[in-house]
């Protein structure tokens, strides 16, 4: 069959049966029963990634239970084994030596009993004393009740920790009466208090407030229910796959492991809200003498508030690599493409590149960047140093592959003089990068980058700065509009958007996008603000992708560094 025509039938199949089967039992994604267990017949290689973690076919979603251990790093992840869309839910494994090539081993969690027979849902690692992994995750059990449950290596010599069992003491946590059993799931890493016992935290919700259910136990096998909940907020909705840990202060980059508590040292409460499908976080402080996490006052607490990244990033989960001694971030990349399309690729979802992630040194907001083993991938190198921008005309990158490519670039505004007023009535970031969007000229911006373009620039993908002046200081807004980043036209195309908490004194703004294939991750203003976006070109693809530079702004802008490298191929099977 021709890939038009499958692409036909599993529209017909999708249409025909689509009112059917969604959304037949609760759960966080959507259900397509007559479609999760369809086994892609060939998979197609277009639009799969370089250097991006995914496996060979079919479905994935969250990462689960990273960890360093013995010297390797282990991914877990939710991985469909039968079909390109969510559904017969596992855990697969691989692990690696470097965080950007990995080895499959076989999957570690799989539904088998009768507390998991429904699906083996998210959830974290945990490092015992005497170096003794143990992974607590939500089961779907017999009734379709979310409960927790441990799983341990069966073998703590193998390197790999490929097997793994479920002790019969399983569940080890079940929802009381007033959890609501469908809302109640994706157990942090847990933490010992001074007094010994460790704690532990469930997602959930009670009506509208979002609720960090906190746990208690002496020996890891019994829990109980503490007195109030870590933490929760009102209007937020089910709070899926929270995560809480420790930053250094003052700016200082070195990660702590999960749960330091003293002078200079801050927490950051992260969670995923099903209902927006969005993970907001805030900056604050957690208490081992009250068992609370209490969020600083201006961290705002709701959707609204701090955001890993404004695009495509979902179900992030971080952990401490005692080995480097650093905090890691992971974020599962959901497709923009319409489900018949997953279907006819045979395979859907991606993982972030691993971010380092500490606090800024104002202490205001996280910083992020690629790890830099990342950086071990970099090929044929490209360099200019002081290029105006002339306005309107796009400069075009060459000698790299732009499809698969880093690129680093630090931009210098002439002046800041007759930047555009801030009006104050802006609060929405996403929502003023879709009016301002890249063909609405400015004063200073829109510039930025044109990537996985055609000649021709008929299709692009850019990410981009606008400066404007407010009362006190100069806001910058970073966008990534992707309306014309396919021909295709059923694949949603959001703009995205985030301010940038820089200073503009030196005139300056930085932004580094790693390219490959079909997603886009950019990090503005050193790593402050990230866009990750998910982009499927038709026109010039593969070896024929453009790579351009552009001010559409009325102020001269120049590249004072650009540095991109073509990237090489990591090794994932
Ligand atoms: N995905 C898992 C859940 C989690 C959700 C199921 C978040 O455990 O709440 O695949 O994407």
């Amino acid at each position: 069959m021709g890939s038009l025509d499958l692409r036909f039938s599993i529209w017909v199949i999708f249409l025909c049966c689509f009112s059917l089967s969604r959304d037949v039992v609760e759960a966080s994604h959507e259900v397509f029963l007559n479609l999760q267990s369809f086994q892609p017949i060939t998979v197609s290689q277009n639009h799969r990634t370089g250097f991006h973690f995914q496996p060979p076919k079919n479905w994935i979603n969250d990462p689960n239970g990273p960890m360093y251990y013995n010297g390797i790093y282990h991914l877990f992840y939710q991985y469909n084994p039968k079909g390109a869309v969510w559904g017969n839910i596992e855990w697969a494994h691989s692990v690696s030596t470097d965080l950007i090539n990995w080895s499959p081993v076989e999957p570690a969690i799989y539904p088998s009993e009768k507390f998991d027979i429904n699906g083996c849902w998210s959830g974290s690692a945990t490092i015992l004393p005497g170096n003794k992994p143990v992974i607590l995750y939500t089961g779907v059990d017999q009734s379709n009740r979310q409960v927790q449950n441990a799983a341990i290596p069966k073998n703590l010599a193998d390197p790999y920790l490929k097997e793994w069992i479920k002790p019969s003491y399983n569940p080890v946590i079940l929802p009381d009466k007033d959890i609501n059993a469908s809302s109640f799931r994706d157990p942090t890493t847990a933490w010992q208090g001074p007094d010994g016992q460790w704690r532990v935290v469930i997602g959930s919700k009670t009506g509208k407030e979002g609720t960090a259910i906190l746990y208690k136990s002496k020996d890891f096998i019994h829990w109980e229910k503490a007195q109030h909940y870590l933490h929760s907020s009102k209007e937020t909705g089910m709070w899926e796959c929270p995560d809480i840990y420790p930053v250094s202060g003052g700016g200082r980059r070195d990660g702590l492991d999960t749960l330091v508590v003293g002078k200079g040292v801050k927490h950051v409460f992260k969670v995923s809200l099903d209902d927006t499908k969005l993970d907001y976080y805030t900056i604050g402080q957690y208490q081992h003498d009250t068992d609370q996490y209490v969020p600083d006052r201006e961290s705002v607490d709701n959707k609204a508030g701090l955001r890993y990244d404004h695009g495509k990033f979902y179900a992030s989960k971080t952990f401490y690599d005692a080995g480097k001694k650093r905090r890691v971030l992971w974020g599962w990349m959901n497709e923009s493409d319409t489900v018949p399309n997953d279907i006819a690729k045979g395979w859907a979802g991606l993982q972030s590149i691993p971010r380092m992630v500490w606090l800024d040194k104002n202490e205001r907001q996280l910083v992020q960047w690629p790890v830099d083993e990342v950086e071990s991938l970099r090929d044929r190198k490209v360099k200019l140093f002081n290029k105006v921008l002339v306005k309107g005309e796009p400069l075009q990158i060459k000698g790299l592959t732009a499809e698969q490519a880093d690129v680093d670039v630090e931009f210098e505004i002439e002046s800041l003089e007759k930047a555009e007023a801030f009006d104050p009535s802006w609060t929405d970031p996403q929502i003023l990068c879709s009016h301002k969007g890249v063909e609405v000229e400015g004063v200073i911006g829109p510039f930025g980058l044109k990537v996985l373009a055609s000649k021709g620039l008929e299709e692009y993908t850019a990410i981009f700065f606008r400066v404007f002046k407010a009362k006190q200081d100069h806001v910058v807004l970073m966008c990534s509009d992707q309306s014309r980043s396919s021909k295709e036209l059923d694949i949603d195309k959001t703009t995205y958007g985030g301010f940038v908490d820089v200073n503009m004194v030196d005139r300056r703004i930085s932004l580094r996008s790693l390219i490959d294939h079909s997603v886009v991750e950019s990090f503005g203003g050193g790593g402050r603000t990230c866009i990750t976006t998910r982009v499927y070109p038709t026109m010039d693809v593969e070896d024929q992708a453009n790579l351009y530079v552009f001010n559409k702004g009325s102020e001269t802008v120049k590249i004072s560094k650009l540095k991109a490298w073509s990237m090489k191929k990591a090794e994932i099977a």
